[in-house]
């Protein structure tokens, strides 16, 4: 029976999903904790090192690699049977970036499974530290960068998004500015996602467009390296970059360590990866136009397909590539489920708990709002961290609870409008989507039915069907990306949450509240309470 690999290597956890080709159906899905299981050693915390400023934030890439032994370990040790794995692919945190040092590019190609891939890989980094995707710190590099290409609409235009804090040839151009010697020694500049795939194939592995296209380097049309982009990034940069391959390229077969090690077959295909968001389109079967899905994990994501490039003009939102070799829109809203968290903490809450306080307080929350900032924000653009409370107070734990979810929803209407997807069904996925009350209010502030899948692992499960259709492909056996995620990827029926309308009636009239929250906190806007005032008395 052939079976493929997804992994997941993501903020808060390395993650597997073994799809059984024949049967077809998942095997095992099985996950790795990072605090839990590498926090003492690394000292992160939910996967990221702690910093004084706010706007650092990084993780130690050797943590990524010892989870990787760690899960094939348990995997191997559970009993599953690595050797019937014909292919191997896998999701990486979009964004984040890996600097390995010619020690590191060379020793690639020699891995020795007598040792432990984080002590044998040590001193290969010319940065020992990989900025990730919630890192807020490079501002001036991204107008540096911005005015060097033309200006914001410039920079969209040409590789799908303006210059965000977190994308990849920011951190890079901030890196050559402050570490400029290390900078000189770096030979390779790795996404998450191609550092975890070279590791996997033994030697060097190309990124794909889709992760590509959040790094504000890559040409979002040819799909090649942008030569003005990487200009306005950093000198000597190009031949410190891994060449770009589309989704379904097999890298070669799998290292000999995890063969020695873990049992794999020699002839399983060690395939590209791509970021957790163009796989997580491909796992929840968005492989044609229509539905949306909207993502609770680490972040909260709003995604969909898209057939044409296409750019948000009002500069939040991005265009990616996806694995079918089209494109996808997204936006991230990076205060997801780390702000729910929050709340929840604060009022010494579990999610059961959280979730009765959902449903103990009235749809629209009496008009009480929250603009959970509580760490830098990537949409709407905050730097500085702050929590603003209109007409709720701090005290009362669960109107906190409900405020912080409806004000996630409500953005998240607001700021996807230039999508122009008016979809009424929205798919689930994320850590988050498991609580059904949050979906309640998914449903009702979005006016659309909502559907859970079946497995909480898009990203994984979206690596692992890439990795089939790698394999057909690579057969001679090409099929259509339909059939691919035919079975796999769909919602579970009976999980429908329809909206209710009288509850969709209350959010539209809320969301010019919030709007005026909004542009008082951020634009200095007129004081929100009058037409909170004129809310409630309706
Ligand atoms: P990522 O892949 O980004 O690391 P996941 O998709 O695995 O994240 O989601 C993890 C998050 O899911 C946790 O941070 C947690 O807050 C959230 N979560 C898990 N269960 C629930 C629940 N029942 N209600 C709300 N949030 C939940
Ligand atoms: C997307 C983004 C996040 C990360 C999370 O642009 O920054 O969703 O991909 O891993």
């Amino acid at each position: 029976m052939p079976c493929v690999l997804g992994l997941d290597s993501s903020t808060q956890s390395l993650s597997a999903i073994l799809l059984d080709l024949d049967a077809r159906e998942a095997i095992a899905d099985y996950s790795v904790d990072f605090d839990e299981r590498l926090g003492a050693k690394y000292g992160v915390e939910n996967g990221v090192l702690p910093n004084d400023d706010p706007q650092v934030k990084h993780s130690p890439p050797q943590m990524w690699l010892e989870a990787l032994d760690l899960l094939l370990g348990d995997l191997k040790s559970q009993g599953v049977n690595l050797s019937q794995v014909v292919a191997v692919a896998g999701s990486g945190q979009q964004h984040g970036s890996v600097y390995l040092n010619p020690r590191g590019v060379t020793l690639l190609g020699q891995l020795d499974p007598h040792l432990g891939l984080a002590d044998q890989l040590d001193g290969c980094f010319s940065r020992e530290t990989s900025p990730i995707w919630m890192d807020a710190s490079t501002w001036r590099e991204c107008q540096e960068m911005t005015e060097a290409l033309g200006g914001p609409k410039a920079v969209a235009e040409l590789t799908g998004s303006c210059c965000f804090e977190r994308f990849t040839g920011t951190q890079i151009r901030r890196f050559w500015k402050s570490e400029t010697d290390d900078y000189d020694r770096t030979a390779r500049i790795h996404l998450v996602s191609s550092f975890m795939a070279s590791v996997l194939a033994g030697a060097e592995a190309p990124l794909d467009p889709g992760d590509g296209a959040g790094m504000n380097l890559m040409d979002i049309r040819t799909k090649a390296w942008s030569p003005a982009a990487i200009e306005a990034c950093a000198p000597r940069l190009r031949s410190k970059l891994p060449p770009i391959a589309p989704a379904d390229t097999v890298v070669g077969p799998i290292a000999p360590y995890f063969v020695e090690k873990y049992g794999f077959s020699p002839d399983c295909k060690a395939c590209v990866w791509s970021g957790d968001n163009p796989n997580s389109l491909v796992g929840v079967g968005l492989v044609s136009s229509g539905k949306i899905c909207l993502s609770l994990g680490t972040s909260d994501t709003y995604f969909g397909y898209m057939p044409e490039a296409q750019v948000d003009p009002a500069g939040e939102g991005h265009c990616f590539g996806s694995p079918t070799g089209a494109y996808m829109s997204l936006i991230c809203f990076k205060n997801g489920s780390l702000a729910r968290e929050r709340v929840r903490d604060a009022y010494g809450m579990d999610w059961p708990a959280f979730s009765a306080a959902l449903r103990a307080t009235p749809v629209g929350n009496g008009g009480r709002l929250m603009l959970p900032y509580f760490d830098t924000e990537i949409v709407p653009n905050v730097l500085e961290p702050k929590v603003w409370r209109f007409g709720l107070d701090e005290a009362d734990g669960p109107a906190n609870c409900r405020a912080v979810v409806e004000a996630q929803q409500l953005s998240m209407r607001i700021h996807s409008r230039w999508m122009g997807v008016d979809s009424t069904t929205i798919y689930a996925t994320g850590g988050a989507s498991a609580n059904r009350e949050i979906l309640e209010v998914m449903a009702n502030v979005h006016n659309a039915e909502v559907y859970q899948f079946p497995v909480g692992n898009s990203a994984a499960l979206g690596a692992a069907l890439r990795a089939a259709h790698a394999w057909y492909k690579g057969n001679g056996d090409e099929q259509p990306w339909e059939q691919i995620v035919s079975g796999y990827a769909e919602p579970v029926a009976a999980s429908r949450l329809a909206p209710d309308p009288a509850s969709a009636a209350v959010y539209n009239e809320l969301i010019p509240v919030y709007n005026a929250c909004e542009d008082h906190a951020l634009r200095g806007g007129p004081d929100p309470a009058p037409l909170q005032e004129a809310f409630r008395a309706k």
